[in-house]
Formats: structure tokens, sequence, C-alpha cells
């Protein structure tokens, strides 16, 4: 099974991502969290994507896409879970060219959806627990701005594709897992 979770900054995917992988033994893949390890590495992908990530921008389709091509060719036959990539419609139709190349395909894309203020609370706490260098205000709000323009295409481009199920991400973190453990059944 190969599945996308996407959703706004805070949305939840992070969280949801995990669950699902342990759930369904998938490999969790969060852009995220191999962009702060080649940071926290000092490798030149790290160093070049540091100032995009701590402006609250997305750091460049082509560095995504390297990055992500070489990753994904290695786990060519395994269940994936992809967290936080594509984000942009370039990266998606760069995935699709991936996957098609391995004779691959997205099953399912869960789109979080959830109110902008409640997003904001969390990752503000998360920035006081966890340090994080944009969980702060003024960036969390240029990342949902980045969110809304340059990410939110991609669910009419999943519609499209007949693989979107939307999720209320507002409500327990357990809730929301059975949200989309339910729409998964109902999709398959
Ligand atoms: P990410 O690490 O993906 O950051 P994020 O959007 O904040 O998602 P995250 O997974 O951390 O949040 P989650 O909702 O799980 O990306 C960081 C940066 O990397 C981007 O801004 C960009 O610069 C760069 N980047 C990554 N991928 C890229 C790509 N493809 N192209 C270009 N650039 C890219 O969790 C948020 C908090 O909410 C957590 O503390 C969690 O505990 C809490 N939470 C979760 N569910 C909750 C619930 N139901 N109730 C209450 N709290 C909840």
């Amino acid at each position: 099974m190969k599945l996308l979770i996407m959703g706004p900054p805070g949305a939840g995917k992070g969280t949801q991502a995990k669950i699902l992988s342990s759930k369904f033994n998938l490999i969790h893949l969060s852009t995220g969290d191999i962009l702060r390890s080649e940071i926290s590495k000092g490798s030149s992908t790290g160093i070049e994507a540091q100032s995009y990530m701590n402006a609250g921008n997305l750091v460049p389709d082509k560095v995504l896409l390297a990055m992500m091509e070489t990753t994904l060719k290695n786990l060519n036959d395994k269940g994936l879970i992809l967290d936080g990539f594509p984000r942009t419609i370039p990266q998606a139709e760069g995935l699709n060219t991936i996957l098609k190349n391995n004779s691959q395909e997205l099953d399912a894309v869960i789109s979080l959806t959830a109110d902008e203020n409640e997003l904001v609370e969390r990752l503000i706490k998360r920035g006081h627990d966890s340090g994080r260098s944009d969980d702060t205000p003024e960036i969390i709000k240029q990342r949902q701005e980045v969110y809304w323009k340059q990410t939110s295409p991609l669910v009419d481009y999943y519609i499209d594709k007949n693989i979107l199920i939307e999720i209320d991400g507002i409500g327990s973190i357990n809730e929301i897992k059975n949200r989309i453990l339910e729409s998964l059944n109902s999709h398959a």
C-alpha cells in the first residue's frame, strides 16, 4: 500500500502518519524529518534547505525531487506513507513519474482539514515543547500562506485522480485515527 498524508502545518500529518505506519507496517517518510536530519548532519542538501525552512518557505522542488527519487528507488516494492511530500504540483508530477517508472501508484491521499486558529495554537505549543525553530507565530503564518498558495491545489489534483479522502482533523488524536481507518476501509 502507498499512502500520502497532507494538510496545513499542524494538521496532524506527522502524528497520524506514525500511527498508520505502525498499524499497516508501512515505512513512514516525512520530508520535514529527513530535511531536519540533513541539516543536523550538515550535508549539502541540509545547508541548502535550512534558510528556506527557517523562513517558513518550501525548499525548492529540484532539491526535494532529487532527494525523494533516490529514497524511493531503494524502497520500490515496500508499503509507504508519504508525509509532507509532494507539496507542489511539480512535486506531484515528479512523484507520479518516479512511481510509474517502477510500476507503482498511490492508493489513497488523506487530506486533513482543520481551523487555522487551532493549528497555530498546536504549533506554538510544540515550539515551546520541542524548540523547533519554525514554530514561532510569524513563521507559522508564513507556512500557512505557503500551504494555501502552493500545496492546497493538490487537493483538486488528487480529486481528479479519484484517490482523495478528506478527513476532519479537529478532535482527539484517537478520533481522527478512527475517521481515517473508516474512510480507508470504505475507499478500498
Ligand atoms: P513538516 O515537518 O512537514 O512540518 P508541518 O507541516 O508542521 O507538519 P508536522 O507533521 O510537523 O505537524 P503535525 O501536523 O504532525 O515540514 C517542515 C518544513 O520542511 C516545511 O515548512 C518546508 O520548509 C520543509 N519541507 C518539508 N517537505 C517539503 C517539501 N515536500 N517541499 C518543500 N519543502 C518541504 O503536528 C503538529 C503538532 O500538533 C504536534 O505537536 C502534534 O503533537 C500536535 N497534534 C497533532 N494532532 C493533534 C490533535 N488531534 N489534537 C491536538 N494536537 C495535535
